[in-house]
């Protein structure tokens, strides 16, 4: 069945990096309102914007202290509420982060369910009882270390999957769902069209057995959210689910199972990580790997789920520098990579910075990093025994604050992120990489965005055509065809610095039609053409 986010493409706002008001060096909510003209003139269609919900900060607000409150950083319910209000008047919606796994430890909640075991709000969270003087069992934080913390008050331990400062909240209590659900239509009420719901797979887990989440009951708290708040209203959800494979998205995402509308899976984002290690242990990306696994996602969910297309987000390096060419061929490599994901079938994300060519921040400071996670692992694999230099590598390729970046407007100081210091270093590059000039160039990166997001609305097959891979071992080319009844699209890429030599691939016989978009200039008898050039892509259509 056709839905009315089918055809949208959504762009993530991380608000502490995208654009400050106020001069205090951290972004905010009247900032992002300063900067709707500019999302319409990109024509994407929703905003999911990372937390901006009361927060102590220990994760940049994925640690919530009230749901009802806005960080006072980040503006007032008033600035909120414009916001939704204003995206309205440009056909913008609203998706908010709903991070409802854990809270903060300075959640009143959780607050009054350290003081006794008896209090009432005890159950909200998870604890138990320590192990011959020991954490209850081994399970380890996604952030370092033990993923139980001992509190004396009651001499026993809680859990918390992210920092100590995030407890994870008990689902199995009905009046912890109740509470969450209740919070949920007050958002709705407001005004917002949908919710990314962070680690939304853990929320219903088996602790005691070591089995984080995925379980049946995560697929029936779902089930239960959706009848109580979003349900009936139509609205877009989207489910942070890293440990998905094809047949849970299908849990997820089936309509008929009324849940989520479509899940965030991260089987390609995992490639370059050895397998059964952990994301800093770093292995080269394997090309093909990386086509079959997309391509597997692309064929797989068919009418029993819907794919969400991301490079990028707040967590990841970004993908430019990581899989391809952010100097000599940045600005080719860019609208490349764009070009393979938003042919695809499914809804595509732009994190913010992506549509200008945005870089890793490759920080060689131990001190320009402010992420947790990564001060943590620094933390960790010292005592381990690494080398400074090898850690540093890791954060340098994997860190979270390559993406966190401030935002590129402009060439000025700071990049015309902020009249104070920035929170978290500028990348240099702002000199030629940034907004203002982008918005000069009609053949800049942000066109190209501009036109692929468009090219959605004015093709249906992109919506709703099947796919398939073209070359599938081919080490350099990844092309595929997106087909219905009527029209046949074909997506050509060279994911390269060298030529692909095209006698002899599937490619050869699909050079027909005319060229809907294209990162180099295309000549008259392109079909004649021998060769592809390096980050070369384009979109054809007969
Ligand atoms: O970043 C990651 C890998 O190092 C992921 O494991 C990430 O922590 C995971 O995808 C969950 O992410 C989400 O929840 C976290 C928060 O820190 C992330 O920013 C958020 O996207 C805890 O709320």
């Amino acid at each position: 069945m056709k839905k009315w986010w089918h055809n949208k493409t959504i762009y993530q706002i991380y608000p502490k990096s995208f654009c400050d008001t106020t001069g205090s060096g951290s972004g905010d909510i009247a900032g992002i309102i300063t900067k709707l003209d500019y999302l319409q003139e990109l024509g994407i269609d929703m905003i999911w914007m990372s937390p901006v919900y009361k927060s102590p900060m220990d994760d940049n607000g994925y640690d919530i202290s009230d749901y009802y409150e806005i960080a006072s950083e980040f503006g007032t319910m008033e600035d909120m509420e414009n916001l939704i209000n204003e995206a309205k008047k440009r056909n913008i919606g609203i998706i908010m982060d709903l991070v409802v796994n854990h809270t903060s430890d300075e959640h009143p909640w959780f607050v009054e369910s350290k003081k006794s075991k008896d209090n009432p709000y005890r159950d909200f969270y998870v604890w138990r009882k320590g192990k011959d003087g020991q954490a209850p069992n081994n399970v380890k934080s996604f952030f370092s270390g033990s993923a139980w913390e001992y509190d004396e008050t009651t001499d026993e331990y809680y859990l918390h999957l992210f920092s100590k400062k995030q407890p994870d909240l008990n689902w199995d209590n009905p009046r912890v769902r109740e509470e969450i659900y209740k919070m949920m239509n007050f958002w709705i009420a407001k005004g917002i069209c949908g919710f990314r719901m962070d680690v939304i797979e853990l929320i219903g887990k088996d602790i005691d057995s070591c089995i984080l989440g995925n379980t049946e009951k995560t697929h029936f708290y779902i089930q239960e959210m959706n009848q109580e708040t979003f349900g009936e209203k139509d609205l877009f959800t989207v489910g942070e689910t890293g440990g998905a494979t094809i047949e849970r998205a299908k849990l997820f995402s089936n309509p008929a199972r009324n849940e989520l509308s479509t899940i965030f899976q991260f089987e390609h984002i995992g490639l370059d990580e050895q397998v059964g290690k952990s994301k800093w242990d770093l292995k080269p990306l394997d090309f093909v790997a990386l086509k079959r696994t997309l391509s597997k996602w692309q064929t797989s969910l068919e009418d029993e789920g819907w794919n969400s297309l991301f490079w990028n987000n707040h967590d990841q390096p970004r993908a430019l520098s990581r899989w391809g060419n952010d100097q000599d061929y940045r600005i080719e490599c860019a609208k490349m990579m764009a070009t393979v994901l938003h042919g695809m079938k499914g809804t595509p994300y732009i994190y913010q910075g992506e549509e200008l060519g945005m870089t890793n921040a490759y920080f060689t400071d131990l001190n320009d990093y402010q992420d947790i996670e990564s001060l943590n692992l620094y933390k960790e694999r010292i005592q381990a025994g690494y080398t400074h230099e090898e850690i540093m590598h890791s954060l340098q390729v994997k860190g979270r604050d390559n993406a966190r970046t401030p935002m590129q407007w402009s060439k000025e100081e700071h990049a015309g992120f902020t009249t104070g210091q920035p929170w978290l270093k500028v990348n240099t590059n702002h000199s030629f990489i940034n907004a203002e000039d982008a918005l000069k160039d009609e053949h800049s990166i942000f066109y190209h965005y501009k036109k692929l997001i468009q090219l959605r609305k004015d093709e249906e097959v992109i919506v709703y055509g099947d796919y398939k891979l073209l070359d599938e071992n081919h080490p350099q080319l990844f092309a595929y065809e997106r087909t219905d009844d009527k029209i046949t699209l074909t997506v050509i890429a060279n994911f390269t610095d060298e030529d692909v030599i095209l006698e002899g691939t599937d490619v050869v016989r699909c050079l027909e039609g005319e060229v809907l978009l294209s990162n180099y200039k295309v000549e008259e008898s392109y079909q004649s053409r021998k060769t592809l050039r390096p980050y070369e892509a384009m979109i054809l259509k007969k």
